[in-house]
């Protein structure tokens, strides 16, 4: 999608601090960190968010729910981590391409 910003970083069009990449996602340092280690686990094909996906979608997200505790461990998160996917603008959806949060290194508050 041409107006998608990442679509952009994961095309090379805007820089990012990527930590991972592979034939399905790209992982990316957030740019606005909320905690120590906060990456961005991002689909490579344009899906806006979690209400687009359908069964074609299940290897996908197999493989990046997979992903998570290998990326947390390469972050030196031995105690455990967060992962949050915002769905639509009431749940606080900022950017239209479906990713998942995942946050540690540090004692998180709250959800
Ligand atoms: P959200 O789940 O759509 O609310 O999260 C979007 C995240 O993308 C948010 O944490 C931003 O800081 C982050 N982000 C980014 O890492 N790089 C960017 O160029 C933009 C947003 I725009």
């Amino acid at each position: 999608m041409t107006d998608c910003i990442f679509c952009k970083i994961i095309a090379g069009e805007i820089p990012s601090d990527r930590v991972h990449e592979d034939d399905l996602v790209v992982v990316f340092r957030d740019i606005n960190p909320k905690a120590r280690v906060h990456l961005l686990i991002v689909p490579r094909q344009h899906i806006a968010s979690l209400e687009e996906l359908g069964p074609e979608h299940d290897g996908l997200i197999g493989h990046m729910m997979r992903l998570l505790p290998k990326l947390a461990k390469q972050e030196g998160l031995e105690t455990g981590f967060r992962t949050i996917i915002n769905t639509g603008k009431g749940g606080g959806q900022e950017v239209f391409h479906l990713h998942v949060h995942l946050l540690g290194g540090e004692k998180l508050t709250g959800f």
